[in-house]
């Protein structure tokens, strides 16, 4: 596997395997790698011929209260994961290499970008579109592969590359959890052993609306109360928002009539964590 820290290098990579005749599969992400990140580099390598991913913890996606400083960096153990899954090249660049000084381009998706996670965290969809944006233009992918696990951030991308015509194809794999249902993520390590069983309430919220919804239910009030009596029973925890809506326009709907998102966000101790479920 090729390590690349500039956009040169990896554009030259990239425009080498295309003219074999190779599809480019991209997986962005910010390290500290887990299963679910393992996931999409499988799914990628399963699509695609040569496979890039990257890691560039992407400090316009976080708030000026938030945990950019303190977000896990281990580099060498991801180079290794990545290794063994036989990508093809690891991406990672400094921050100058993808903001030169004086940078003043940002991808801006109006009105999405303010609700769900955007809403609690202004700015954060921004800095997701701008470097997103930025990073099909280096990689130049066929196919790019993102979680179900970030489900607002995958309607605001795929806004993104139909309005902005990109010629990348969006590739969107399930949510994987670990053995008692909990999201993987990055941000499970800044758990203590009691706030990671507080952290399953999130998980459990989710399950609960859905028997509701097997059971018939299909009022979106009714089962957002069901999933908020959930949350609000595990003191470890305290509720962002929990949410019924569109999986593409991110608007609350009255009845799961379609396809909808069930998603929810919560604080155990300092740690912002989500999921979600699609129902029907
Ligand atoms: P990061 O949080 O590192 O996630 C990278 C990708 O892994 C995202 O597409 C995310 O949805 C996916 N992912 C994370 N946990 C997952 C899980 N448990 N199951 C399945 N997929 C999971 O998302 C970002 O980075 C950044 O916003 C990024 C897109 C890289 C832009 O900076």
């Amino acid at each position: 596997m090729k390590v690349c820290r500039t956009i040169e290098e990896v554009r030259g990579l990239s425009r080498g395997a295309r003219s074999e005749g190779r599809r480019i599969g991209f997986v962005p992400t910010m390290g500290a790698l887990h299963e679910g990140h393992l996931s999409l580099v499988r799914a990628a390598k399963a699509e695609c011929e040569f496979v890039i991913v990257s890691i560039f913890v992407n400090p316009t996606q976080f708030g000026p209260n938030e945990d950019l400083e303190r977000y896990p960096r281990p580099f060498e153990r991801d180079r290794e994961m990545l290794e063994r899954e036989e990508a093809d090249a690891l991406f990672a660049p400094d921050v100058e290499e993808i903001y030169p000084p004086g940078a003043l381009t940002f991808v801006s998706v109006e009105e999405l970008s303010g609700k769900l996670d955007g809403k609690s965290r202004p700015g954060h969809f921004r800095g997701v579109a701008t470097v997103v944006a930025k990073l099909f233009h280096i990689v130049e992918p066929d196919a790019a592969f993102f979680g179900q696990k970030d489900a607002a951030q995958v309607a605001v991308l795929r806004r993104m590359v139909r309005d902005l015509a990109l010629p990348v194809e969006m590739c969107v794999c399930p949510i994987v959890r670990e053995a008692d249902g909990l999201a993987m993520s990055s941000r499970n390590a800044y758990l203590s052993l009691q706030e990671r069983k507080a952290a399953l309430v999130l998980s459990r919220s989710l399950a609960k609306v859905r028997a509701e919804f097997e059971a018939g239910q299909r009022s979106a009030a009714r089962l957002r109360e069901a999933g908020e009596r959930v949350v609000a029973g595990e003191p470890g925890a305290r509720l962002d928002y929990f949410a019924i809506v569109d999986p593409d326009s991110l608007d609350f709907v009255d009845e799961v009539a379609r396809p909808t998102l069930v998603a929810v966000a919560a604080y155990v101790g300092t740690t912002r964590l989500i999921d979600n479920v699609v129902l029907g």
